[in-house]
């Protein structure tokens, strides 16, 4: 595995490269053009000066997240096989630069959904926090100002406020796809682009939905063991792979991630290892990494992934705010550096005791 952390790009990231690159055990960043639209081919020059910016600081751009897809090809518009097209020609883009592999989701509207961006914990440190007691009286057309209002002034992945803009339109274009559309479209685009992602090496890791159940009645198709597989199995080529975040699997508590990781074996193609805390059903915290301060067992999550022989890149994903940083929520440097510490630590422990 290849220890890793987010950088959203010179500008809108609080963090550094440097900072980064002085993280122990972290060889490389997942980033993404933060300013393109869904849709949009990338241009070329673009991917490769955001790969120099990368190396130059001494890391590795060891992924995308995300060259996120168009609303038009999760709903199945006629008008997808255009923005399909333009998906490919990123693709390629990001081929030549010898970049291989791309996270995405395919969660209608929303990409993950909180109810609290800054929920104090007893220690003083913030963390992101769901309830759906709270989502379910949420209105949705107030939502946007009020994730805007605690981001600390950035923006947030999936809540553009280009999209939020359209809100409404956006509702109104999903009313009659129900999961099974929702799935029929996700499989169309696998189809079309796989060629692109053989030609170039290229692995696919859609990211589970967050949480792992509808939420606003919209459908939600990446959520368990089952609904995973089927996915595998309905477009069975090695790049048709996932993320395995088990934070947003183990948002629900069925879920078995340990489990799930031996089932999805090689289509792992990237891990978001992080730790929640179930408080009652439909109500979690985001938590410390560390088994003992959440409700997942790491360890025989990272047991798991080196059993299985995983081999891609790994990221702490999200982190509390601590030590009075600022940055965009979940984001900050210090847990995450902390959470990528602790990972690392765990796996080379693994390692050796597996070495005997
Ligand atoms: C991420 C997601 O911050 C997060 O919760 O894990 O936003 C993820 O990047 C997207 O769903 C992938 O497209
Ligand atoms: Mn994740």
């Amino acid at each position: 595995m290849e220890m890793t952390l987010r950088w959203y790009g010179t500008g809108f990231d609080s963090v550094t490269l440097k900072q980064i690159r002085q993280v122990p055990m972290v060889k490389g960043v997942i980033t993404t053009l933060y300013d393109t639209v869904p849709g949009q081919a990338w241009p070329k020059e673009r991917i490769q000066a955001m790969k120099n910016e990368v190396e130059r600081s001494g890391l590795h751009l060891a992924g995308i997240e995300s060259v996120n897809i168009h609303d038009d090809i999760k709903v199945g518009l006629p008008s997808r096989d255009q923005y399909i097209e333009n998906y490919i020609k990123t693709l390629e883009g990001l081929g030549e630069a010898d970049i291989h592999m791309v996270c995405y989701n395919f969660m209608p509207v929303f990409d993950w959904t909180r109810s609290d961006l800054k929920k104090s914990l007893p220690d003083g440190s913030t963390v992101l926090s769901y309830d759906q007691e709270l989502v379910d009286q949420i209105d949705v057309d107030k939502m946007l100002s009020s994730m805007e209002a605690n981001a600390n002034g950035f923006t947030l992945p999936g809540w553009e406020p280009e999209r939020m803009a359209r809100v409404k339109e956006l509702f109104e274009m999903y009313k009659d796809v129900d999961e099974e559309k929702l799935f029929q479209n996700l499989c169309y685009f696998l189809r079309a682009i796989m060629p692109t992602c053989k030609k170039y090496g290229i692995n696919m890791a859609i990211h589970p939905d967050d949480p792992a159940w509808p939420v606003f009645n919209l459908p939600r198709i990446i959520t368990g063991k089952e609904k995973i597989l089927r996915l595998l199995s309905a477009v069975p080529d090695a790049e048709n792979g996932l993320t395995l975040c088990t934070g947003s699997l183990g948002s629900n508590p069925l879920n078995d991630i340990p489990d799930m990781i031996h089932a999805f074996k090689d289509r792992i193609h990237f891990a978001h290892v992080r730790n929640i805390h179930h408080l009652a059903p439909g109500k979690f915290d985001e938590a410390p990494h560390p088994t003992s301060l959440g409700s997942l067992d790491i360890y025989a999550i990272m047991k798991a992934l080196f059993d299985t022989g995983f081999d891609g890149p790994i990221r702490p994903d999200h982190g509390r705010m601590i030590w009075d940083e600022v940055a965009m929520p979940g984001y900050g440097l210090y847990d995450r550096a902390l959470g990528a510490t602790y990972l690392s630590g765990l796996w080379e422990a693994i390692e050796r005791n597996a070495k005997g």
